[in-house]
């Protein structure tokens, strides 16, 4: 069990660790960034784009009013980074420069954005 306390940007994993990443204006994004098997704590800062994933990478994705929806997209076992803009849709970095994005008019008719998700690419891993 684990908890996130965003005021503070403590989080706590019962019986393993307690530390502090982040802070007030960030979103928690844990999922397993680097594939072994574990999810990683990692947050996404709007003001800047900032995704910093602990111990594993810092990149910059996204910007102010983007709403994070990282997860593992492509079944490969790691999470991508993912934002999802109201105006265009939602935008998936899988690197390599290579983006995949689905429209924002297209999800909003079909279905609420985490229903889109989970029918396209299973539901989300919980670990
Ligand atoms: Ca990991
Ligand atoms: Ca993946």
């Amino acid at each position: 069990m684990a908890i996130y306390r965003k005021e503070i940007g403590l989080w706590a994993i019962r019986g393993y660790s307690r530390f502090y990443y982040g802070g007030a204006a960030d979103y928690p994004q844990p999922g397993d960034y680097d594939g072994d098997g574990l999810d990683d704590p990692a947050i996404f800062r709007p003001s800047s784009g900032l995704w910093a994933v602990r111990g594993v990478t810092r990149s910059y994705y996204g910007r102010d009013g983007d709403l994070p929806v990282a997860r593992d997209y492509n079944g490969d076992g790691t999470c991508e980074i993912a934002i999802f803009r109201h105006s265009s849709g939602l935008w998936i970095d899988l690197g390599s420069d290579h983006t995949m994005s689905l429209t924002a008019s297209w999800l909003h008719e079909k279905y609420s954005l985490t229903m889109a998700l989970d029918a396209f690419f299973g539901p989300k891993k919980r670990v």
